[in-house]
């Protein structure tokens, strides 16, 4: 794996000298509006704004002015941009700063290397405890700039889409940054996806170029990434190299399609030239479940999306320069992407990349982390506090965590148990707990209790406050809004924000019809929310058929997808039931063909290999239940709505059953899964 070195100095001196004209005004303008330290409201002339409330007020209201003082803030700009937004939620359009020019690398990174080249960028958590690697801004700028100039020797041009199955580690981060310097597209995927959905993914975004590693190294297990690709790119005739990075000393199979990625950059420069990106051309792309048919691409976009996540960084966490900012997800989530990768850099922040678990090699791995780095805002998932609370505080208090000043929670809702833990063991009650809700469809986090004022209220398990630009609502099943506080309804978000998805790479109408369409002028989140009498807002959990699986969505028509695929499988169901520790379980019901006879442990055994081979292993399911027949409507859909309540075991709450085909068939259900339990 790429180390750093500490001998070039290669890329500063030519920063110094000039690489560009055009480059080095991007640099100066960078710098002396990074330089103001101040929040808006006053730098920007928002006058007589004061306070949170005022501010979120006024960001919401007049939200062309608000946004157009923070992108010219915040962003260095090639050239500036026309117009703040041309947006229509009732079209599904949006656009942000277009006519404006930038390089999001440049962003990240160049900026940075102008002034403190020396900063620490990324601490790569490695998953030999103690073993980790700092990498400061030149020394990332030169790794991305090799690798740009890398992929564009292979002729990966601007508007290409480069598939990245890689861990969490530096050379990933290069990769993303190298695809923004030379303005082609990025698809991370997730390093825990089989094959066959790596391959789903490449050839939905058409890459010509795959990044990977030989092994990936993950709880002390071996992961064989290669081989994975190696399997997954027989069936994508777009892939024309695969370019493979060494995690491990161990040798693999490598065919004349495939390139030593290090070996590979040595021959590059440490100068490459950024391409000048407009606005609104896509930054990436990152597939995500829905509730219906296949993954989708989302599509993201450069200033926009850079924007929000920078902001959102800043100021949910309470981000200081100097801070080391440790958010544990996986780069192949859009919280790796926002998190780890572009919030914490275009801040130019120190950010660490975790590659192991939460319980390697024991379960004081986190604590001991954000000891060893000083580690000040910590981001993590509820289902790894969930997992840690069983272990004991002592697992906890064994390592100093004062350098802790804020503790963040992302993925599903956290219950109030995790929250109280998180908040009194690991952050010994000083430090705030921010439950932030968000979505890979809105870049960022759009509802979190910060910022707030220093002493405004936290409730555990409430994510509050809606950020700068939000304006959240809630709607009843009709569709009509609901206006007063203590009530509950469908998530929508009356107003674009810059950060937001502006497509589905390849299905624009899925997009439409997903997000616009079921609330006309309004963007549809998929969640459930309460809103409470004083108006802070609670996330209920789902709407649709997709599921959390320990912080993964899932949509349970994929598992279904694969179960019925087995041979002795008729028909099957899938639904998520409450699990303690994950969040969500997947729970199947599965008919059997006629005359199909099969142990159940055998058809376990098959479906869970099938599973894990064509999704992921987190998609498997804990508990199948045959049925002889699944309870349906007269016109055929299977009443997911009555599994749900069987499985719950909230028998009074099944609800109106009348338009059920057979009602006898619900009782047979009830009866096998009390006998499974
Ligand atoms: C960032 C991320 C999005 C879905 C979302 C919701 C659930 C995320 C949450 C939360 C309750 C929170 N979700 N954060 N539910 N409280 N703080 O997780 O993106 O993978 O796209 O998942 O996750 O259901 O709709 P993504």
């Amino acid at each position: 794996m790429w180390l750093p070195c500490k001998c070039t100095t290669k890329y500063v001196a030519a920063i110094r000298r000039g690489v560009s004209a055009s480059f080095l005004h991007v640099l100066r303008r960078g710098r002396s509006s990074w330089n103001s330290a101040a929040f808006m409201p006053e730098s920007a002339g928002f006058e007589g704004v004061s306070g949170r409330d005022a501010l979120h007020d006024y960001s919401v209201s007049h939200g062309e002015s608000f946004w157009d003082a923070v992108a010219r803030q915040r962003l260095s700009w090639i050239r500036p941009f026309d117009a703040v937004q041309d947006c229509d939620l009732s079209q599904g359009r949006i656009k942000w700063f277009e006519g404006g020019k930038l390089n999001v690398s440049v962003n990240c990174l160049d900026r940075h290397v102008h002034t403190c080249p020396e900063r620490v960028a990324l601490i790569w958590e490695r998953d030999e405890q103690g073993s980790e690697v700092r990498y400061t801004y030149r020394e990332l700028l030169e790794m991305t700039c090799r690798l740009g100039n890398l992929l564009r020797r292979y002729g990966v041009k601007k508007g290409d889409c480069v598939t990245i199955y890689m861990p969490t580690c530096p050379l990933a981060v290069a990769s993303m940054l190298a695809c923004a310097r030379i303005g082609a597209a990025h698809n991370v995927v997730f390093a825990g996806f089989s094959s066959e959905a790596l391959a789903e993914r490449i050839r939905d975004a058409q890459s010509s170029t795959v990044i990977t590693v030989n092994q990936g190294v993950r709880g002390g297990k071996i992961a064989e990434l290669k081989r994975t690709v190696d399997a997954a790119v027989q069936s994508c005739p777009t892939v024309q190299q695969v370019f493979v990075a060494m995690r491990t000393e161990k040798q693999v199979e490598m065919t004349d399609r495939d390139f030593a990625l290090e070996e590979e950059m040595l021959k590059e420069d440490v100068v490459c030239e950024p391409a000048a990106m407009d606005s609104e051309d896509v930054l990436f792309l990152l597939y995500t479940s829905g509730s219906t048919g296949k993954p989708k691409g989302l599509v993201h976009t450069q200033a926009g999306y850079l924007l929000y996540a920078a902001l959102t960084h800043r100021y949910v966490f309470g981000y200081h320069d100097g801070d080391v900012f440790g958010c544990v997800a996986d780069i192949g989530w859009i919280t790796g992407h926002s998190y780890t990768v572009y919030g914490p850099l275009a801040n130019g922040g120190t950010t660490v990349l975790f590659e192991s678990t939460p319980v390697y090699p024991d379960p004081g791995r986190y604590w001991d982390m954000v000891e060893r780095l000083r580690i000040n805002q910590f981001y993590g998932a509820p289902t790894a506090i969930r997992l840690l609370i069983k272990y004991g505080d002592q697992w906890v208090k064994k390592y100093d965590r004062s350098s802790l000043t804020t503790l963040g929670s992302v993925g599903e809702p956290i219950n109030t148990e995790a929250w109280e833990w998180y908040n009194r063991v690991v952050g010994e009650g000083r430090c705030p707990v921010v439950d932030t809700w968000w979505q890979t469809e809105t870049g960022g986090i759009c509802i979190a209790p910060k910022p707030s004022e220093p002493d405004a209220e936290i409730v555990p398990g409430m994510a509050m406050r809606p950020f700068f630009g939000i304006k959240p609502v809630l709607m009843d099943t009709e569709g009509k809004l609901l206006t007063s506080n203590n009530t509950s309804g469908a998530l929508c978000m009356a107003q674009p924000w810059p950060g937001m998805a502006r497509t589905i790479h390849n299905n624009h109408q899925r997009f439409l019809e997903t997000y616009f369409q079921p609330y006309p002028g309004y963007f549809f989140t998929g969640d459930g929310a309460y809103r409470s009498q004083e108006g802070y807002y609670q996330i209920t959990g789902r709407l649709d058929d997709v599921i959390n699986v320990s912080g993964h969505r899932i949509g349970t028509a994929e598992i279904e997808d694969v179960v019925n695929q087995c041979s002795a499988v008729a028909e099957s169901a899938v639904i998520g039931y409450s699990h303690n520790i994950k969040g969500q379980g997947v729970y199947a019901f599965v008919v059997l063909k006629k005359g199909v006879d099969i142990q159940e442990a055998d058809l376990s055994k098959q479906l869970n290999n099938m599973v894990s081979e064509k999704i992921a292993k987190y998609a498997c399911p804990d508990f199948i239940q045959l049925a002889k027949r699944l309870p349906k409507t007269r016109s055929g859909k299977i009443m997911r709505r009555v599994l749900r309540k069987v499985v719950d075991s909230d028998l009074d709450g099944l609800g109106d059953l009348s338009t059920l085909d057979d009602p006898a068939a619900v009782q047979e259900i009830i009866e096998g899964h009390e006998k499974l339990l």
